[in-house]
């Protein structure tokens, strides 16, 4: 059994993951959260309800390297630039959510359910990126569709929750949410805060700073990973980040040319045949998931859900579709834990 240290251990995708192996997801002999130093000696597992084997919380910087297996990193891309490559040079496999090393061509970046075949072999740097959260229920939607007709071209919108800001970015939609509807004519907020601008009862078209064509850095990453996981270096992808207010759940319009002429039908057949994936059939109802709904139960805050499945009836390579997923669970957490589990049925970690 594996020893595995979650670091950002009480931050919103630290919880998850805490959550996930109390559930069992991996069978783990020892789980050692750590955090910054003020967390340190917190009991996370009497302030949760968590009955699995949990360590003393320590700080990021005493988690010692001959005690872990395996280490998850939830603390965002500083820490993992400073931790993971400490961690990793001592034989430890480092699972990293951050943006950190993704694009680095000698790290592998993961989504199980699409590119298993990049963890053939473990990485020699020790590495592993998890994508990005938008990324991740984006590529488990265009994959199908890539085997089905052949990926062409995409173009994404997304609609973001505020949960992909952390729990400080949920507690300021929840304050700002409260106090705009206690006093529905109170000026606007000054800008700043956790999403740049105020995000109740707001839209904010822009996730991280642009860069100097003005494409967002979350944009960024939907342009650039996609093509690193589906091994396809140039495929087309236009991007437009846009954070909403609503607590849990990304929701993205995806516009999809592929290289054949397919069916609705086709369509429909090959995302319901796709394991962690669910299908909302024309013929459905409603025809599509919403990120309350998809919230709402544990089992669908682990699948990614596709509704509004279109095609063009002017032009049969042309695909639309609605995406929805629990961006800190599918997102996040749960891809992170899977290839911890893909990396020990590999026979890495024993
Ligand atoms: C958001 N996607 O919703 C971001 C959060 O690169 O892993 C995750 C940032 C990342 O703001």
């Amino acid at each position: 059994m594996l020893r595995i240290a979650v670091i950002g251990a009480t931050g919103a995708v630290g919880r998850e993951c805490l959550t996930l192996l109390d559930g069992g997801i991996v069978p783990a002999a020892r789980v050692a959260p750590a955090a910054s130093a003020r967390s340190a000696g917190r009991d996370l597992a009497s302030e949760w309800g968590l009955s699995l084997p949990l360590a003393p919380l320590t700080a990021v910087e005493d988690v010692d390297p001959d005690a872990v297996d395996v280490a998850v990193l939830c603390a965002g891309a500083e820490v993992s630039r400073r931790e993971a490559e400490r961690l990793a040079a001592a034989g430890v496999l480092v699972v990293d959510n951050s943006s950190a090393f993704r694009m680095r061509p000698d790290v592998p970046l993961v989504v199980p359910q699409v590119n298993p075949g990049a963890l053939a072999d473990r990485p020699a740097c020790n590495l592993v990126s998890n994508p990005n959260c938008s990324t991740i229920q984006l590529v488990r939607a265009l994959h199908p569709l890539h085997e089905l007709a052949g990926l062409e071209s995409v173009v994404v919108a997304t609609y973001q929750a505020a949960s992909g800001g952390g729990l400080r970015g949920l507690e300021e939609l929840a304050q700002g949410s409260s106090r705009l509807l206690s006093a529905p004519g109170a000026p606007p907020e000054e800008a700043g805060g956790r999403f740049g601008q105020p995000l109740p009862f707001n839209l904010v078209p822009e996730i991280g700073l642009q860069d100097e064509t003005g494409l967002s850095h979350e944009e960024r990453k939907l342009v650039r990973e996609p093509r690193k996981i589906l091994g396809l270096p140039g495929l087309r992808v236009a991007a437009t980040a846009v954070r909403v207010p609503v607590f849990h759940c990304h929701s993205e319009a995806v516009h999809v040319r592929l290289r054949r002429p397919v069916t609705a039908e086709a369509v429909e057949d090959a995302l319901a045949a796709t394991p962690g994936l669910r299908a909302y059939r024309r013929s459905h109802s409603p025809s599509y998931p919403m990120p309350r709904s998809v919230f709402a139960r544990s089992e669908d805050r682990a699948l990614v859900h596709v509704g509004r499945i279109r095609v063009e009836p002017e032009d049969p390579t042309a695909v639309a579709l609605w995406v929805v997923a629990d961006n800190l669970r599918v997102g996040a957490a749960l891809n992170a834990l899977q290839i911890v589990e893909l990396a020990a049925k590999q026979g890495w970690l024993s």
